[in-house]
């Protein structure tokens, strides 16, 4: 019978030792974080912007430097709750001030597509890759994050990670079996969002965001780092911020690792 308090203890003792790592999956937000764009018919989101409250000014008594930000909900590394589609918009408890915390740490499944999207920027990740992966590893365990890793975060520069709206992502089979079959807490990749840049045309259109969220599941996009995870054996900590109804927020998402 696992000792939940040894447990802890013996995690306080890996973070104090470095046997366990946090390993950092997230980008920096600036006025340069490239933004998603929708098709013209729909609205954008903003980018980040940072606008001075007060300077330093220890001469006239201010020893402080604070900051006022704008950005939209879906900004950098962020969060997506059920309630950010129409699919999810009636489950309890599905915007990121009322999500179940449970939810928000679990086992992380990555599975490595950065081969194929480096030969194709639209791959797709499929039910057969899933399968493949699970014949190395083992089944994707029920409340797992599984992480699509495609290297894409690489792309530092932000006309190639937008790449004119061809990016990889999950086909919709893939999703379905990840719901069904696999019952996971969400979905996180590397790129501007959860789907594919091509998804809009797919069979189910977005079908990360109509299925995922459909299903009260999560999404979580520009993620970095992916390839400094072990395929499992991670554990995905990812707590959006308390936005009242949040759609979804920018995050830090941190990974604990076995060194
Ligand atoms: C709105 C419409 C389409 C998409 C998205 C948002 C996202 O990717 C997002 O950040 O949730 S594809
Ligand atoms: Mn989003």
């Amino acid at each position: 019978m696992m000792n939940s308090a040894q447990v802890l203890s013996d995690l306080a003792v890996g973070l104090a030792t470095g046997s366990i790592e946090v390993v950092d999956l997230s980008v920096t937000l600036s006025p340069e974080t490239p933004v998603i764009q929708l098709p013209d018919i729909f609205a954008q989101s903003p980018g980040v912007s940072f606008e001075p409250i007060s300077e330093y000014d220890p001469a006239g008594g201010n020893t402080w430097y604070w900051r006022t930000i704008r950005m939209g909900e879906h900004t950098g590394t962020h969060f997506d709750a059920p309630v950010h589609w129409a699919t999810g918009k009636d489950y309890a408890s599905n915007a990121t001030d009322t999500i179940d915390p449970q939810r928000l740490v679990g086992p992380a499944c990555v599975i490595d597509k950065s081969a194929d999207a480096a030969a194709n920027t639209d791959t797709l990740l499929t039910v057969d890759d899933v399968l493949a992966w699970e014949a190395q590893h083992g089944q994707i365990p029920k409340g797992a994050w599984v992480l699509m890793r495609t290297d894409w975060s690489k792309r530092t520069a932000a006309v190639d990670f937008l790449n004119d709206s061809h990016t990889p992502g999950p086909d919709s089979a893939v999703m379905r079996f990840l719901i069904a079959e696999r019952d996971i807490q969400g979905f996180g990749v590397e790129t501007v969002g959860t789907d594919a840049g091509q998804a809009a045309g797919f069979d189910v259109p977005f079908p990360c965001h109509t299925l995922m969220h459909g299903a009260n599941k999560f999404g979580l996009a520009s993620l970095a780092n992916l390839d400094r995870l072990p395929a499992t054996g991670a554990i995905l900590v990812a707590a959006p911020l308390k936005l009242k109804n949040g759609s979804g927020s920018p995050l830090r998402v941190v990974a604990l690792v076995p060194r």
